[in-house]
């Protein structure tokens, strides 16, 4: 199995690659985000609670979305490998990760990190609000503390992943075909 965490801060181009990831790879692509915006948009009684959270820029507890991805895991027993787009998120979510996975007799095979400055991220998700209507990006200070979140509760896990010599770092700024190559050659040499 080939299992990819793509990682990096709100904005730094994590579900744009994983799209194009999962065709080239044959993958699943698992993406928390996504996963809780259906709930949202499905009014369900999780995506109201979470709706409350994702608008104030703040990240969803750890036990609401390991048990999305414990379901999801358990509903795609034949996949080829998972693509992890924005999870896990904190070192909480990447320990149970780990456990889930080994419970499956497979693991992690890299986290390729994508590296983009926050002016550009900020850019970015404003100019998102304008086509997508993302509540959560509609406002700079929102976005701030996204990025807030992420360099308090996710940049650690990058340690978390060297320590286990499973991390690569890769410039997110550019075209997105220019860094989906970038993607791509890490992940064949991972995959050799
Ligand atoms: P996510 O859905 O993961 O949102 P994101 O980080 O904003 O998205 P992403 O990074 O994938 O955006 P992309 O670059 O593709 O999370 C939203 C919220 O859900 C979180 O704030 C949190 O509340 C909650 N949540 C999700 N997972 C959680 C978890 N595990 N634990 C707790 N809470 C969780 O796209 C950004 C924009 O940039 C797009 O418009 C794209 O077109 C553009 N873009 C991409 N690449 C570009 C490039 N190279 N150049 C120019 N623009 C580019």
């Amino acid at each position: 199995m080939l299992n990819i965490v793509i990682f990096g801060p709100p904005g730094a181009g994590k579900g744009t690659q994983a799209k194009k990831l999962v065709d080239k790879f044959n993958l699943i692509h698992l993406s928390t985000g996504d996963l809780l915006r259906s709930e949202v948009a499905a009014g369900t009684e999780l995506g109201i609670e979470a709706k409350k959270i994702m608008d104030q820029g703040l990240l969803v507890s750890d036990e609401i979305v390991i048990g999305m991805i414990s379901n999801k895991l358990d509903s795609n027993p034949d996949a080829e490998g998972f693509i992890f787009d924005g999870f896990p998120r904190t070192v909480a979510q990447a320990e149970a990760l780990d456990s889930l996975l080994s419970g499956k007799n497979t693991s992690i095979n890299q986290m390729l990190a994508l590296q983009v400055d926050d002016e550009e991220l900020i850019s970015r998700l404003l100019k998102r609000a304008e086509t997508e209507g993302r509540s959560d990006d509609a406002d700079e200070s929102i976005i701030r503390n996204r990025i807030q979140e992420y360099n308090n509760k996710t940049a650690p896990l990058a340690d978390y992943y060297q320590g286990q010599g499973k991390f690569s770092a890769i410039q997110g700024t550019g075209s997105i075909d220019d860094i989906f190559d970038k993607l791509t050659e890490a992940i064949e040499q991972i995959a050799l």
